[in-house]
């Protein structure tokens, strides 16, 4: 069959016959039929019936340069013309590993200077798990191996990513957990912090990393892993209090610092790294998504100094993928850091449209009594929807407010992802005022009609 030719009614009947999508539920995909995107512009998506749609989520947290850069795109050309692969096992390396690899060193802070490639943030996290087990073996402390993580936690999809993340129902399918991975509450004050100032709860939330050490022992813990914001978990950004907290904690009983950056590098929060937002420096970064802005797959992490060299003492490193810094990937990620440097697009989101779009948010939580708290820094944003703005009461499972909202606004054109009970907006970097009045005016239209539909108006 010419799929090229095809309507979206086929391409629906097709894609219900054959192909099996992440984190969907099967029946309710086929009953529905699937949304076909068949191109995209800037900040804006097409799809298959010609509707223009405005996303909010910059292609799932990753499209920070927005779509259409035709520079990405003769830079893959050229890549692909010259050398569309070879691997970087055995003693090999190419030009855009090594490229990527030094401008890398210079964005990331501090002594993170050495990079491992892979392709996903489940890949850079399995790599992180591996390494810093290797790293306390080398240094003949074999038996610090547990992971500490935090609920809610996202780092992957893989068996080990999974066990790293605190998301209870990845856990419970098939039993996908694997052993000598711990987790201590998310730092929400919304969700936990009772009477507390924020900043005082942020020292508490920090203190359940101090108690899960001294309850497992310092001794068996190789690292504790926390994105900078909690993206997957419904952008959960903690009190400016907490990371220096719990940097302080992980130095003390000589625990790794790993910050998971796969959806704070790369501008997200004003700043290169979302660690250099709250003030922090990690031992270990994984990062991907903004590192190519999605145009290509790719991952790395970074080791700091000192790790690298317990490491480089401790033989060969019998870990790697096939397509360990890729080199047409390599070089995209590579154009796409120069774009993010040539535009400015940190200091835009810190100095202008992060606070633009903060602003805004605020007057529309003022407008809407079903929005309980607006939460994020830079460019990442969740509104809580609640009941109740007095008693913080919350929407049950049943009430389905977020799914609801999520799906009026896409019939509105606009892509905002529902986690929960909250309502979640990441969209491009080089988003314009116009574009987040666009997202406001939508939001807010949908978020009337939630309330009516959920008779909470
Ligand atoms: N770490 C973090 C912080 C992430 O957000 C990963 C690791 C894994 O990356 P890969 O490339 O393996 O997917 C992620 C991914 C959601 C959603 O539900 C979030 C992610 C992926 C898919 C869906 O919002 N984040």
């Amino acid at each position: 069959m010419a799929i090229a030719q095809s309507n979206t009614a086929q391409w629906q009947a097709l894609d219900a016959s054959h192909h099996i999508h992440p984190f969907c539920d099967p029946k309710t995909l086929a009953e529905r039929g699937t949304r076909v995107i068949t191109s995209a512009d800037g900040c804006y998506v097409h799809d298959s019936d010609g509707n223009r749609i405005l996303d909010g989520m910059a292609g799932l947290w990753c499209v920070n340069v927005g779509y259409g850069r035709q520079e990405l795109v003769d830079t893959a050309t050229r890549q692909m013309s010259e050398l569309p692969f070879y691997n970087s096992f055995f003693q090999s390396s190419t030009p855009s590993q090594i490229e990527l690899a030094q401008k890398l060193s210079e964005i990331t802070p501090g002594d993170l200077n050495h990079f491992f490639f892979a392709n996903s943030g489940s890949e850079a996290n399995d790599t992180v798990i591996r390494m810093a087990r290797h790293y306390w073996h080398v240094r003949g402390k074999p038996e610090k191996y547990k992971f500490i993580g935090r609920n809610l936690g996202y780092h992957g999809s893989t068996l080990a990513a999974t066990s790293l993340g605190g998301m209870k129902h990845m856990h419970d399918m098939g039993s996908s957990t694997l052993p000598g991975f711990e987790h201590i509450m998310e730092p929400h004050w919304y969700a936990h912090g009772g009477n507390l100032t924020p900043e005082e709860f942020g020292l508490r939330a920090a203190q359940a990393l101090e108690e899960k050490i001294l309850e497992i022992g310092a001794d068996n813990i190789a690292a504790f892993i926390g994105e900078p914001v909690q993206g997957a978990g419904g952008v959960i950004d903690p009190p400016s209090t907490y990371w220096p907290e719990v940097q302080k904690i992980c130095r003390k009983h000589d625990i790794l610092l790993v910050s998971d950056e796969v959806i704070c590098g790369f501008g997200r929060l004003g700043e290169w790294f979302g660690c250099q937002y709250y003030g922090v420096q990690p031992d270990i970064m994984p990062m991907a998504k903004g590192m190519s802005s999605g145009y290509l797959p790719i991952s790395a992490v970074a080791f700091s100094d000192a790790i690298f060299e317990t490491i480089n003492e401790g033989g060969p490193i019998p870990h790697g993928y096939t397509y360990s810094g890729h080199p047409v990937a390599c070089a995209v990620a590579h154009a796409n850091i120069e774009i993010i440097e040539r535009e400015g697009l940190v200091e835009r989101v810190r100095d202008d449209v992060g606070p633009y779009l903060r602003e805004r948010l605020k007057e529309l939580s003022e407008q809407h009594s079903i929005i309980g708290e607006v939460r994020g820094a830079g460019l990442i944003a969740g509104l809580q929807l609640v009941k109740s703005r007095e008693t913080r009461e919350p929407f049950t499972a049943e009430d389905n407010a977020a799914n609801i909202c999520r799906d009026i606004c896409l019939d509105k054109g606009l892509i905002m992802r529902a986690v929960g009970q909250a309502m979640v907006i990441c969209p491009p970097l080089t988003i314009t005022h116009a574009e987040i009045d666009e997202i406001i005016e939508k939001a807010s239209a949908g978020l009337t009609e939630t309330a009516r539909k959920l008779g909470v108006a």
